[in-house]
């Protein structure tokens, strides 16, 4: 019998699970300059000014902000540094990681 091409198959479709993101957060503090915020937020989250205006305001006026999402070792690496950032020059800022739900 000749192959007709016209067998139905049957598509696998792998469920992959894309890995959860993290989000990095930052939380508020009464100490901190609020100008160091900004710049610490434009040099390692790349933020714009505007946008790390707006992430610091709304942590200041909210007690925290979710400044953005990445892979874990990522979120936690950026959090660390941006944490130490701070350490270094004697301010409480800090940035937590979650993973998104
Ligand atoms: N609350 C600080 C101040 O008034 C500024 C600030 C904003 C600090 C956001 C931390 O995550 C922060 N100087």
């Amino acid at each position: 019998m000749s192959d007709t091409g016209t067998k139905r198959r049957v598509k696998t479709r792998p469920k992959v699970e894309r890995p959860r993101l993290h989000k990095v957060i930052l939380i508020n503090d009464d100490f901190t300059p609020r100008d160091f915020v900004v710049t610490v937020l434009k040099g390692e989250f790349r933020l714009s000014e505007d946008q790390a205006y707006r992430v610091m305001i709304t942590a200041h006026r909210r007690g925290a902000c979710v400044v953005a999402v990445f892979p874990k070792d990522v979120a936690e690496t950026k959090a660390t540094r941006a944490t130490d950032a701070g350490r270094s020059q004697g301010y409480p800022l800090r940035f937590e990681t979650e993973p998104e739900e």
